[in-house]
């Protein structure tokens, strides 16, 4: 199973209380307190990792809680901090902060919402009326599955990264503390402080340099297997390949890139036709999106109709996916209606840059390799 998006509870450990204690020793009459501090809490962080690919173990344990601080003890002993709960993530792990469900808000004070309701049929505020109004017109970009409330926390990227997702809370004081020339008995310690907590929305986009796009059975699992050691499945159906896949493209002169190979996108894949178009997010982050082209209609569609409507559904999915640079790979050119269909769809766009290959039998992949390292590389 492969989890791109998973929506998780995250709650660190609240700090230890402080604790009150007198020094009790046989020939030490008023020892003086020795109450030791509470431990803090453990914090839940999370580690970008590149030895995992989705966020599987998210999706089966979405509750990450920490542990608390233990508390403080007599003979200014202090507590243990709780341990911190490590969570490793995929590299390339978005996080939105979720707003907290209205159920899990603590009660308002009732007498409080009477008057602000008093207040409220008053004044009628018609700036900010207009402004809600404003506001729901505008409508959220498709790209963003999270909704328009969830804030952008971090974005982890680099293997090893770390963020601190909820810090634990400090350990309270223990009453040695408070000792002062006026109250040399202190009789109270600090409680520990609450853990952070909150609900998070874990987005994975996978990182690769080149993105491979394009109609089921154009070819780009062929293509992604003539170039790297990556096995995608392949076969003569569309929809054969079902999530994204990452291949490590090796150059010689020890230059390295990664290509990622999406599902098929069809027309109407923005109302969710098709597998739909989200694992687009996948291809959010390449530098360059390599649009394969069934030159030889072998579905019974036209080349130039199928590169025109999936530029149509990359700019649903988000404007600024056709800002990138983008190349076409004409596959399936060992067909006889290629040749012709190739030379129409030069005329029709004679500003796009065409690669002709052969990705069953290899043939233009030298050509092609080279053309994604200067992309990638340079
Ligand atoms: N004649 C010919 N057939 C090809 C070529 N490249 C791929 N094919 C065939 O096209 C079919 C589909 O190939 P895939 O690589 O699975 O296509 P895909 O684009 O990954 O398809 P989905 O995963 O369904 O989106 C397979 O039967 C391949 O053998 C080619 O250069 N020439
Ligand atoms: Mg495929």
């Amino acid at each position: 199973m492969f989890i791109d998006q998973v929506k998780v509870y995250a709650r660190a450990g609240h700090g230890g209380r402080g604790c009150v204690s007198f020094r009790r020793e046989a020939f030490v009459p008023k020892g003086g307190p020795d109450g030791g501090d509470g431990g803090r809490g453990g914090s839940v962080i999370l580690e970008a990792s590149h030895d995992l690919n989705n966020l599987i173990a998210q999706f089966y344990v979405p509750r990450l809680i920490a542990k608390n601080g233990n508390h403080g003890e007599g003979q200014k002993k202090s507590g243990r901090g709780g341990k911190d709960l490590i969570v490793k993530v995929p590299c390339g792990t978005v996080v939105w902060k979720l707003p907290t469900p209205a159920e899990e808000l603590p009660e308002p004070d009732p007498e409080l919402v009477q008057n602000t309701e008093g207040e409220q049929a008053m004044v009628i505020d018609f700036d900010a009326a207009a402004e809600e109004e404003e506001a729901e017109e505008t409508e959220a970009p498709a790209a963003l599955a999270v909704g328009e409330d969830a804030e952008l926390v971090t974005d982890l990227t680099e293997h090893g990264q770390q963020f601190v997702l909820c810090a634990g809370g400090r350990g309270g004081k223990g009453n040695h503390h408070f000792a002062s020339s006026t109250n040399q008995t202190p009789r109270h310690a600090q409680p520990g402080e609450p853990g952070g907590e909150g609900h998070y929305h874990l987005e994975l986009r996978l990182m690769a340099d080149i993105g491979l796009v394009g109609y089921p059975n154009a070819g780009k699992s062929t293509l992604l297997n003539a170039i790297s050691h990556a096995k995608p499945k392949i076969a003569p159906y569309p929809f054969t390949t079902l999530h994204p896949q990452i291949g490590v493209v090796e150059m010689d002169g020890w230059e390295r890139y990664t290509v990622c190979d999406i599902p098929g996108i069809i027309e109407g894949a923005h109302f969710n036709v098709g597998l739909g178009h989200a694992f687009l997010r996948h291809i959010r982050r390449c530098r360059t999106l390599c649009i394969i082209l069934d030159m030889a209609g072998i579905d019974d569609r036209e080349p130039w109709d199928d590169y025109e409507k999936i530029l149509y559904e990359l700019e649903q999915y988000d404007p600024d996916m056709l800002a990138k640079p983008h190349l076409v790979a004409a596959n399936k050119m060992d067909e006889q209606a290629a040749g012709p269909n190739l030379t129409e769809f030069r005329e029709r766009f004679p500003e796009v840059e065409v690669l002709e290959i052969m990705a069953a039998i290899d043939e233009g992949i030298p050509g092609l390799k080279e053309r994604f390292r200067e992309e990638a590389c340079d």
